[in-house]
Parts: structure tokens; C-alpha cells; sequence
């Protein structure tokens, strides 16, 4: 397929500010009846090029005037009407059939209902139409289907109308007010049961908030309305941004690509992110839940009244939002908590989030598919629904709100929409609303720099050099940026020139005893100073600083780079230990088992001198300062996949192997305070579940507790776990003690345990999702296990959340039973299997081994067989062909 270059961006020659659409629902044929009014923007009358697929042309007409075939050109992707007037009215039918819609883009069956997914180029597949988020217009939809099978009948804004007709059918008209581009229309056909509360915004607006979800799950959807009103309150709180409409849904689908839409006024969520009680749903669930209607919700402003000119501009709604629910899930956490549990909670948002883009993103950003957060061209935009547009999208806006300060942020904020509400716009033009205010505010600086983390593709590194002259008192810091060449990058000649990025830079200084030191700069006094590294080069010096202190490096994660620091593990065990930056102190501990564990991968596990990081643990297991969350992190050995980052060439299974062994060890080392630990939080718990920043930290510590007595093969171990499944109150508890049994491999209490799971809880298929994904990454677990749980009655290709609990699972996290030839070829067969159904779906377990060509040779050579058989089959989807074409070059 050609590629899409961000250069060849042409407006849309014509406007459609009305559309009507009125669909007579039917799951193996619904009919659509597109009518909108089209004005030429602009001279002359060029074609008129509407977007097109999978439907069948009932007829097509202007202004009242069916036109013969000779008076249009079809063809597989577009349909060509041919203008004789600027203004004009174009009405089409036609027809689609979501029964056959396995893709889940466009209309589709899920359950016994009928739902939409458009963005990024669903809505094509629903009616022809120029399918470009920079074409905007008012829609009126007009449903009809039969009333006992979809009694509910839901689309974008305001239902205005609604009838009985003939034949058991009946009929609702919807009116959005509000000016949208065809990403954000949706549609639901169904029966539901709904839990809403009426809500007074801040600007004395009544509106009603309601969750529907499948018949039966009421009572799963209260916290996600608890979710939606606190979003509700937060935007208009921290972001000054109101709720403009009376209505607001959402919807829960059990077959989705994705995790939630933010269609306007109608969003369908994955109903993962929707459904939970504390029965069948994790800690981890319900913080996601909160992040994900936070999202979607925020999107109404950052997304929706202020919408992306083109695709290559997808970070600018995502990284922005994403920031904005990262903000909002940590100002959540820190509610109601002291100032230093406050800070506490918030570093530990922080960590997740920074563990996640070194998981997901990083390797992305050295890999085949690695793209500047505003990519230059696609071949296929679902496959740019990235963590570099996403998270590595949210931590450049995140870089702006270091630079500008909360007040001066909003402040850009509010200029951003003044200038641009209710427009389809561009990535410059958020960071000119940004740089306005900071010229303004801050004399002698602009973002002009700044501008070049849109362009420019790779993890920065920053290599810091640290003098002390001893004599004067004077400690200098010289920060050194490079980027080196990723991707398709690496293929240019002469080599790519990547000039200097503006880096904030957060530092602290520690004295011996790692005490806080104050630094003076730019005329004051602070503990953390935030250096603007703009050059290649840059040395900042500070005075009144007696001996060599100890650097505590990137506080808060000020910036998406790689430091490189020389130092001895006696200082990276002072930081774990002392450093008053909560995030530094934890990167510091993770920099020490790094080491350990890359010593051992490299030496086949054989014994390591481990007494530093064994007295680090044991500190921190013992510091009573620290809260159970914030603990609960620390504790934990850094992710396999962040690991690799840091070794060339790559042997995921020595790494893997090596972490499984330290795990082994410091819970044999540790036993005893392992165990104590364990025993005090679990008498802690109090009877009523709540997802609380206190408790669910406590519940965290706990099950690594368990989970380190089970990996060190304790004797109390099984009976603790055991225990615990049996009289657990929560699914986090459960979880936590079934994941404990079957790290002990295939033991008889395991086998039992997992038999008794799946009985009670079968009827649920999020909490089957859980059941198939613990043994997908069960460190015993092997192809053929897999295999055979494919087999099972409740496994389906079809549904996503079902292939990403078991395939995805496996492919993309359990090392151990992947990275084996097998593991590879299996891997294959299901890229392919899943690209006959859904190619989006595909097309991401197609990305597991982008970082192959890393890999030490005979896992190199095996995915490249994999790959290669992969793009030799017929048909390949476009969205798969791309991302195994990348990864081949
Ligand atoms: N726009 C959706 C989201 O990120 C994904 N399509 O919320
Ligand atoms: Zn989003």
C-alpha cells in the first residue's frame, strides 16, 4: 500500500455543515439513508471524492435527481460525484452488514447489539462520506429497528423524538448541537440496563449521566458512574472546563479493538473498563476504569470541540488527554491525604506510568515501527495508535506543563481554546497557544526548541558528568544530549542529523549522609532545580557545596530520556535509601537490581555477590516512612522487557531466567520479614472493599509478599495462598493467591485451585479473561499449554478482550514460554488467524517481536522465519502487511 505523507495534506475542497442519516437497523442488513448539504469552499468545482467500504450503493442522487452509473465513478475505497453547482444536496443509500462485521470497525453485532466504532476510518464502512476528521459537520440520525430486539435506540447529542411504527418496529431521532467530525459519530441498538444520576455543573447546568451496560450488570456500573460525576468535577475544577451537553452516555460493548471511544456524548467502552465490583474486579481494574472514563470524558474539550485537522496530528487530542487523565487518576489518589502521603501516592502514579512507557514505548522508540509522536507517513493510521503517540505524546505535554508551571499552563490552556475552539487544528498550533504565554510570562524564552520532540523520533540520552572543585565549594553538572538513529532512520545516507531537543532536566544534590542540599540557581534557593538542556552541551555550576556530593538524576521522570551516569552501586544504595525525591529513590533501587540481574543473565545465574542489593531490600522493606503503595513498587524487580532495553544483543530468556532466580532469592533472603509483612497487612484488611490509595497499596505489598515467599518456595507459602483463595473478599486478593498457587507450577492445590476458579465464575467473561491470562503467563506455562486451553469451550478468536487475555498474554508476556522456536511459529499462525477476522487486532499482536532484530542470533533467525512466512500469505491485510514490512527492512 502507498504510504500517506503528513506533507500531502490538502483541505477538503467542500463543507458539509448538515447531515441526515436514518438507518433502518437490521443485523444482517441495515439499510442507511444518508442526505447533506454541500458547499464548495473555494473556486472552482473539483470532484466531489467520498469514502467508501465494504457497503453495497442502493442508490445515489443530487438534489433530488438519482444519478445514472454513467454520472458517478465507484470503486472498492471511494465514490465520485461530479459537482454542476457550488451548493448542492447529495443523498445516498446504501447498505452494510454488521452480522459479517468481524473487524469491529464501522456497525457491528456484540451480544444480542448493535454498536459503532468509527475512528479512526470506520465510518466509511457505514455510509459513503468524506471520512477526515477536519470535516465537520451538524448531524440529525433518525434509528429504526424492532422494538423487543433493540429497545433502546441511542446515538450522539439530544433524543428529540421518538414513535412507534408498523410491525413491532419503532423509531428515535437524535440531534447533535454540536458540530462533529463523521470519528465521533456513534450509534446503539439494543437492550440495556442503565444507572444514571442527574448532576448540577459548576455553571448550574442540569445534566444527566448514565451507564448502560448488558442486561443483568447494573449493579457492576456504580463506580463507573462514581468515576464519570468525579471527571465531571475535576475538569471544571483543575481545567475550567465545562460540560457542554444535557446528556451524557456511556456504553458498555463485550467486543471492542480498543479500550473506550469518546464518540460525543456517546462513548462505547470495552466493557473492561466499565464493569466492576469487588467481587469480580482488581484494584488494577478499578484504577483503570477511573483513568478510562476520565479519558474519554476529557476528551469532550481535548478531542472533540477542539478536534485534529488530519491523523498525523493524533497526538495532539491523545497525548493531551492522556496527560490530563495521568493527572487526574493521581490528583484521585492523593485525595484527602496528608501532604506527605499526598506526595507519596502521587510518586506512585508516577512510577506506574513511567514503568509502562519504558515497557511499552521505549522499545517502540528503537524499534522497526518507531515514529515521532507526530508521525511523517503511515501506510495504515489504526497501526499509529501507539504508545509513542500516546504516552510518549502525554510526557511531551507534561515536559511543557514542567516549563510553564501549572498556572502558566492553564493559562495556555485557555488560550489554546480561545483561539481554536470548535476547529480542527494541528500540533503547532497547541504548542503556539503554549509558547504565546510563555514568551509572555517568561522573557528571554520560547518553545522553538521545544518544537523538535514533534519531529524527531528515538529515546534521547543524557550523559551527566559531575565535577567538585573541593578548593571553592563549587559542584558543576554537565549534561551531554545525543540521540542516536531508529528505524527507518538507520537506512539514511548520508547519516540523519538529529539536532539538540529542550530537555528540563530535574536535578537534586545529596551530601554523604544523604542529606538534601540547597542549590542556588537563577537567584534562588531549591532542593530540586529543573535545568533547561537545549544544547548539545550544557554545564550548570553551583556554589557553597563542601564535598563531593551525590547526584540524585531526572527527579519525577522530568523528561522521557536515558540518563547514562557512572557511579558505584554504594551510591545508587544511598539514593534507594535516602534520596527525598520519591521517584529518584525508587529509579535508584531499580538501577541496582538492574545490575544484578544483568550480571546474572550474562553469567547463567551462577552466584552473584548480592549482599548490597539483599540490605537495600531489607531497608526498604523495613523503613516505616514509606506508605504500603510506595513499598509495594520499590519492592518489585524492574520488567523484563525494560531490562532487555539495556542489553545487545537480546536473550529474553536468560534475562527472564535471571529474574525469576532473583525473585527466588530475595524471597529466601528476606523470608522472615516477607512473611511478617505479609501477616500485618493481611490482618489490616478491613471487611468493606474499597480501591482507596491506602488499601489498595496495602493489598499490593501483600500479594508481592506472597508472591516472594512463593517464589522462594517457602513451606508456609501454599497454605498462605491457599488460605488466602479461600477466604478472600475481593478479586484482588483471590487473584493474588491463585497467581501465588500456580507460580508453583503444575502442583496439585494449582490444578484444583484454577478447576474451582473457572467454576464460580464462568458466567463472567471479564473474570474469564482473568482465568485464561494467569495461566497464558504462568512461568510454566509452554506452547502446547496454550494450545490446549485454545481449545477450551469458553476460548473465541473473535472477541478481542478473549484473544488478548490468552494469545496476547503469552506472545507479548510470557517470556519464558515464548521466546522458543515454537513460541515463534505459534506466534505466526495467530497473527494470521486473527487477520482473517480483525486486522487491527492483528496487526498489534504482529508488533510482540519488533525488537527481533536485537535478539541474540538463534532467536533472530527464528522470527525472521516467522516474519517471513507472515508476509508471504495471501491475503495479508494492509494493517499487518505494514508492520511486517517495517520490521523485515
Ligand atoms: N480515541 C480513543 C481513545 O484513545 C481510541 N480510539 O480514547
Ligand atoms: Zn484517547
Amino acid at each position: 500500500a502507498p504510504a500517506i505523507s503528513r506533507h500531502d495534506y490538502q483541505p477538503y475542497p467542500y463543507r458539509l455543515p448538515r447531515v441526515a442519516l436514518q438507518f433502518d437497523l437490521d443485523a444482517e442488513c441495515t439499510r442507511v439513508h444518508a442526505r447533506f448539504e454541500v458547499e464548495r469552499d473555494g473556486g472552482g468545482l473539483p470532484p466531489l471524492v467520498l469514502n467508501g467500504q465494504e457497503l453495497s450503493l442502493v442508490s445515489v442522487s443530487i438534489d433530488g435527481t438519482q444519478l445514472d452509473a454513467g454520472k458517478y465513478r465507484l470503486d472498492d475505497e471511494t465514490l465520485t460525484l461530479f459537482p454542476e453547482a457550488a451548493r448542492f444536496i447529495v443523498e445516498i443509500a446504501s447498505e452494510c452488514r454488521p452480522a459479517q462485521n468481524s473487524a469491529l470497525m464501522g456497525l457491528y453485532v456484540s451480544g444480542e447489539s448493535l454498536f459503532t466504532q468509527c475512528e479512526a476510518e470506520g465510518f466509511r464502512r457505514i455510509t459513503w462520506f468524506p471520512d477526515r476528521p477536519d470535516v465537520m459537520s451538524r448531524y440529525t440520525v433518525t434509528l429504526r429497528g424492532d422494538k423487543t430486539a433493540y429497545p433502546l435506540l441511542l446515538s450522539n447529542g439530544n433524543l428529540v423524538a421518538g414513535s412507534e411504527l408498523e410491525n413491532g418496529r419503532h423509531e428515535a431521532v437524535w440531534e447533535d448541537p454540536h458540530p462533529k467530525p463523521c470519528y465521533l459519530f456513534a450509534l446503539v441498538a439494543g437492550s440495556f440496563d442503565c444507572l444514571e444520576r442527574r448532576i448540577r455543573t459548576g455553571a448550574g447546568r442540569n445534566a444527566l449521566l448514565q451507564i448502560y451496560s448488558d442486561k443483568g450488570s447494573r449493579n457492576k456500573t456504580e463506580w463507573a458512574l462514581d468515576c464519570l460525576h468525579r471527571s465531571v468535577q475535576w475538569d471544571e475544577q483543575r481545567f475550567g472546563l465545562q460540560l457542554d451537553l444535557d446528556r451524557f452516555m456511556v456504553v458498555a460493548a463485550r467486543d471492542f479493538n480498543m479500550g473506550a471511544m469518546e464518540n460525543k456524548g456517546l462513548n462505547i467502552f470495552n466493557s473492561s473498563y466499565v464493569l466492576a465490583e469487588p467481587d469480580t474486579a482488581t484494584d488494577a481494574s478499578y484504577h483503570g476504569i477511573e483513568s478510562v472514563i476520565g479519558h474519554e470524558y476529557f476528551h469532550n474539550w481535548t478531542g472533540n470541540r477542539v478536534t485534529c485537522r488530519d491523523w498525523f496530528q493524533l497526538s495532539l487530542k491523545e497525548g493531551l488527554t492522556v496527560f490530563r487523565d495521568q493527572q487526574f487518576s493521581a490528583d484521585m489518589m492523593a485525595h484527602g491525604l496528608s501532604e506527605d502521603a499526598a506526595r507519596s501516592a502521587r510518586a506512585v502514579k508516577r512510577i506506574d506510568d513511567v514503568t509502562a512507557l519504558r515497557v511499552a514505548q521505549f522499545p517502540e522508540d528503537a524499534g522497526p515501527m518507531a515514529h515521532p509522536i507526530r508521525p511523517e507517513s503511515y501506510q495504515e493510521i489504526a497501526n499509529f495508535y501507539t504508545a509513542t503517540v500516546y504516552e510518549k505524546g502525554a510526557e511531551v505535554i507534561r515536559m511543557q506543563h514542567t516549563l510553564l508551571g501549572e498556572e502558566d499552563f492553564q493559562a495556555g490552556i485557555r488560550e489554546y481554546f480561545r483561539r481554536h475552539d470548535g476547529q480542527a487544528v494541528t500540533c503547532d498550533d497547541f504548542v503556539d497557544a503554549m509558547d504565546s504565554v510563555y514568551r509572555a510570562r517568561h522573557p528571554g524564552k520560547s518553545l522553538d526548541v521545544f518544537r523538535r520532540w514533534y519531529s524527531q523520533a528515538g529515546t534521547p540520552r543524557v550523559h551527566v558528568t559531575l565535577q567538585h572543585d573541593a578548593d571553592q565549594g563549587l559542584c558543576s553538572i554537565t549534561l551531554r544530549q545525543h540521540c542516536p538513529p531508529v528505524g527507518i532512520e538507520k537506512l539514511q545516507s548520508p547519516p540523519l542529523e538529529k539536532p539538540p531537543l529542550h530537555i528540563p532536566f530535574a536535578l537534586g544534590l545529596l551530601d554523604a549522609q544523604g542529606q538534601a542540599l540547597a542549590l542556588r540557581h537563577e537567584g534562588q534557593e531549591h532542593e530540586t532545580v529543573v535545568l533547561d538542556l537545549c544544547a548539545e552541551s550544557q554545564t550548570w555550576t553551583f556554589p557553597d557545596i563542601a564535598e563531593r556530593p551525590v547526584a540524585s538524576l531526572l527527579r519525577d521522570f522530568s523528561a522521557p530520556v536515558i540518563v547514562e551516569y557512572d557511579r558505584d552501586d554504594a551510591e545508587l544504595a544511598l539514593l534507594a535509601r535516602h534520596d527525598t525525591d520519591p521517584f529518584a529513590r525508587w529509579e535508584a533501587g531499580q538501577e541496582l537490581a538492574s545490575r544484578q540481574l544483568l550480571a546474572m543473565s550474562q553469567s547463567g545465574s551462577a552466584k552473584q555477590e548480592d549482599a548490597i542489593l539483599i540490605e537495600t531490600w531489607r531497608a526498604l522493606l523495613h523503613d516505616p516512612a514509606l506508605s504500603d503503595a510506595y513499598r509495594a513498587r520499590v519492592l518489585t524487580l524492574p520488567a523484563t522487557k525494560a531490562l532487555l532495553e539495556k542489553t545487545d544483543p537480546m536473550d529474553p530468556l536468560a534475562v527472564a531466567q535471571a529474574r525469576e532466580d532473583l525473585r527466588a532469592r530475595l524471597g529466601q533472603a528476606l523470608a522472615d520479614s516477607w512473611l511478617a509483612i505479609y501477616q500485618a497487612c493481611a490482618a489490616a484488611e478491613p471487611r468493606e472493599y474499597s480501591p482507596d490509595a491506602v488499601s489498595s497499596g496495602r493489598r499490593a505489598l501483600k500479594n508481592l509478599a506472597l508472591a516472594y515467599l512463593a517464589a522462594g518456595r517457602h513451606p508456609q507459602a501454599e497454605s498462605l495462598a491457599q488460605a488466602q483463595y479461600e477466604s478472600a473478599r475481593n478479586m484482588t486478593d483471590r487473584m493474588g493467591a491463585l497467581s501465588a498457587l500456580v507460580g508453583q507450577g503444575d502442583t496439585p492445590a494449582a490444578t484444583r485451585a484454577l478447576r474451582h476458579f473457572y467454576e464460580q465464575w464462568q458466567h463472567d467473561p471479564l473474570v474469564v479473561d482473568r482465568w485464561f491470562a494467569l495461566q497464558a503467563t504462568a512461568c510454566a506455562t509452554r506452547t502446547d499449554t496454550v494450545r490446549a486451553l485454545m481449545l477450551h469451550p469458553a476460548f473465541t478468536l473473535r472477541n478481542p478482550n478473549r484473544a488478548r487475555s490468552l494469545i496476547f498474554q503469552f506472545c507479548m508476556n510470557n517470556m519464558l514460554g515464548v521466546h522458543r522456536p515454537e513460541g515463534y511459529e505459534f506466534w505466526a499462525e495467530q497473527v494470521l488467524a486473527l487477520d482473517a477476522l480483525n486486522p487491527e487486532i492483528a496487526a498489534r499482536l504482529a508488533r510482540a517481536f519488533d525488537s527481533w532484530a536485537r535478539y541474540a542470533p538463534s532467536n533472530r533467525d527464528a522470527v525472521h522465519s516467522a516474519l517471513q512466512r507472515i508476509q508471504q500469505h495471501e491475503p495479508l491485510s494492509r494493517n499487518v502487511a505494514e508492520i511486517v514490512s517495517k520490521a523485515l527492512n
